[in-house]
């Protein structure tokens, strides 16, 4: 039986360099969930929160780099959709170590973000890397899942007050229900109270604009500083969609 120690020395880490400390211990936790192995995610994260390891840094150069590197080997043919599905499970893992932790620590609410998959889309890998990052950034999740209608995402903003709608798409068949939720928000004068951000692999910055969203980012890494900008808290490198 090999102890947890010997597999680590097994896990020969995402970049190719070698590495030292914290940081080979993060570059470890990304090669476990590209290795799926869940139990091992929970381990190596276990121990970097004990190291004091900051929790972005565990989100941000180990998991989150584990779960690209998945997708990136999908897109290249060598990973089939099981895998990413089993990565994705291991990814959990880890999450729920880091979940209640980054909750304690941001007591201060920045504000109430409702965040779901539109309507006929079931994809929710990204929508779920976003919501622990804004999460963890201290903003206040509504997560309202997958196929979401444009009447449950007004529903939920109204009922929640939300300050902000972030809208995830991974299916071009999908991608106008985000305009169909946008063009509800209009009509029902919630434009004037909730800003909007969308992302998903098929979702480009001209489409973004296009419909009305005031925001747009790529990667799920830059989705808190977007926030943060489209509500006047603060912001750097992202896209708010001048109108
Ligand atoms: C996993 C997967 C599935 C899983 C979904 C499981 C789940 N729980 O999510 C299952 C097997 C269920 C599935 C089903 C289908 N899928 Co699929 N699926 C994928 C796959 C392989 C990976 C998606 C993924 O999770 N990537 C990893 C995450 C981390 O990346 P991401 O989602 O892009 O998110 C990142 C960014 O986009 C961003 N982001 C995402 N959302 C948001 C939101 C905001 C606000 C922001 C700021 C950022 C952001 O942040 C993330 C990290 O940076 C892709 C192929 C691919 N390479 O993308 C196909 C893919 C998306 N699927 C596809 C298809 C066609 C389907 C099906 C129709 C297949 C079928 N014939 O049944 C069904 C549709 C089901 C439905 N109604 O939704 C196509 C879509 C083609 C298209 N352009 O429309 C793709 C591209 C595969 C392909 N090459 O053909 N799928």
């Amino acid at each position: 039986m090999i102890n947890r120690k010997e597999k680590l020395n097994m896990v020969k880490g995402l970049s190719g360099t070698p590495e030292t400390g914290v940081d080979m211990t993060l570059s470890q936790l990304g090669q476990a969930v590209v290795l799926r192995d869940c139990k091992l995610v929970k381990e190596i994260t276990e121990s970097l929160v004990k190291e004091e390891v900051d929790h972005f840094q565990i989100l941000n150069r180990g998991l989150i780099p584990g779960m690209l590197e998945v997708s990136e080997r999908f897109r290249r043919g060598e990973f089939f959709i099981p895998e990413l599905l089993m990565s994705s499970r291991a990814l959990k893992f880890g999450l729920n170590v880091l979940r209640p932790l980054m909750r304690e620590r941001k007591k201060d609410v920045l504000g109430k973000v409702v965040v779901g998959t539109v309507k006929f889309d079931l994809h929710d890998i990204g929508k779920n890397l976003v919501i622990i990052l804004l999460e963890g950034d201290g903003f206040e999740i509504i997560d309202l899942g997958v196929d979401v209608s444009p009447e449950k995402f007004v529903k939920a903003i109204e009922k929640n007050e939300a300050k902000l709608l972030a809208m995830s798409s991974l299916l071009t068949s999908t991608m106008s229900w985000m305009k169909f939720t946008i063009e509800l928000l209009h009509a029902t004068g919630l434009t004037r109270k909730v800003k909007t951000m969308v992302g998903g692999a098929p979702v480009t910055p001209i489409f973004a604009k296009n419909i009305g969203a005031d925001g747009y980012c790529r990667e799920a890494t830059s989705a808190p500083s977007l926030a943060r900008e489209l509500l006047g808290i603060e912001g750097d490198e992202t896209t708010v969609i001048p109108k």
